[in-house]
């Protein structure tokens, strides 16, 4: 499997424009690929020919970038660096930058649609994607975020940031890939809980890394620290940080292990990994 083949097949069935040229520039920028990957091992993990995740991993994929062009946005975080490369907006221009988020977004529902896996299933899969990018989940995670500028925010409060902003898109592969196997509503809400805990740790971990990198090793603009933002470093210190992170990782492998019909050696593997990551 080839993910920036697979990106750059479907990102080419788009009519020709200048946001267009937008979409791909942010598209195949090098980000790391995880959700696809999560979704890759987790259909591979029950057995299951990996092109059937083609059109959701693609779809994630557009739908994480489009989050990351808005994210960069003057009007939100106003940043000028993302995966090594000028923002959308600098590259481009702001309107074009809004309009490619957009174009993503809608595009990797036409992408998921135009699977041909069994329709039933696809509807599922389509209704968790929605779900997890939406208004109850990323983008409630981003509301909360916003409004955390505003006012105190505790542990608690910033978990429940996490687990929107961050959780909800790193939970859906593990819910496609179940719901691509015909997994029950039971154990595609188990991989929900565990997308959660592994966002929460994958946040921690961009926390640590945010002090310890600098921006150019980082591929961002401005630190948390400039931003003045309340990260779990600044509420837990970086040592109680580094624990907890590891053991939600630790703690979502084992679970993954327990899963039934499910072979997670390659999963875990993968996870280990990210759980080393430097960037
Ligand atoms: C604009 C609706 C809307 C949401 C924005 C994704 C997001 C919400 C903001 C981006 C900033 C941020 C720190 C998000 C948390 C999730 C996260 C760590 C994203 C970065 O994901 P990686 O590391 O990025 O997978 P690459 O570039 O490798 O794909």
């Amino acid at each position: 499997m080839n993910i920036e083949k697979v990106l750059e097949e479907k990102i080419s069935l788009a009519a020709d424009s200048r946001v267009k040229d937008a979409m791909i520039y942010s598209l195949m920028a090098g980000g790391k690929r995880i959700r696809p990957l999560l979704m890759y091992e987790t259909v591979k993990g029950y057995g299951l020919n990996e092109r059937i995740a083609d059109p959701f991993a693609s779809a994630l994929e557009m739908i994480h970038t489009y989050s990351l062009i808005h994210d960069d946005l003057p009007c939100m975080d106003d940043d000028e660096l993302r995966r090594g490369r000028p923002t959308c907006h600098i590259q481009f221009d702001e309107s074009t930058a809004v309009l490619a988020g957009d174009g993503l977004l809608t595009f990797a529902f036409e992408t998921a649609a135009a699977s041909d896996a069994d329709p039933a299933k696809v509807v599922k899969c389509i209704r968790i994607l929605a779900e997890m990018a939406g208004p109850s989940g990323m983008v409630l995670g981003q509301v909360l975020d916003i409004r955390e500028g505003e006012s105190d925010v505790d542990w608690e409060a910033l978990k429940e940031i996490h687990a929107k902003k961050t959780g909800c898109l790193l939970s859906a592969p593990f819910m496609i890939g179940a719901v691509l196997a015909g997994a029950d509503a039971e154990t595609v809400e188990k991989w929900h809980a565990i997308g959660t805990e592994i966002g929460l740790a994958f946040q921690i971990q961009d926390d640590i890394l945010d002090v310890e990198l600098t921006p150019e090793e980082f591929g961002k603009s401005a630190s948390d620290a400039d931003n003045n933002k309340v990260t779990s470093v600044t509420l837990l210190g970086i040592e109680e940080s580094q624990k907890l992170m590891n053991e939600l990782y630790d703690r979502s492998l084992s679970e993954i292990r327990e899963m039934r019909g499910f072979d997670s050696c390659a999963l875990e593997e993968l996870i280990n990994g990210i759980k080393t990551r430097r960037k």
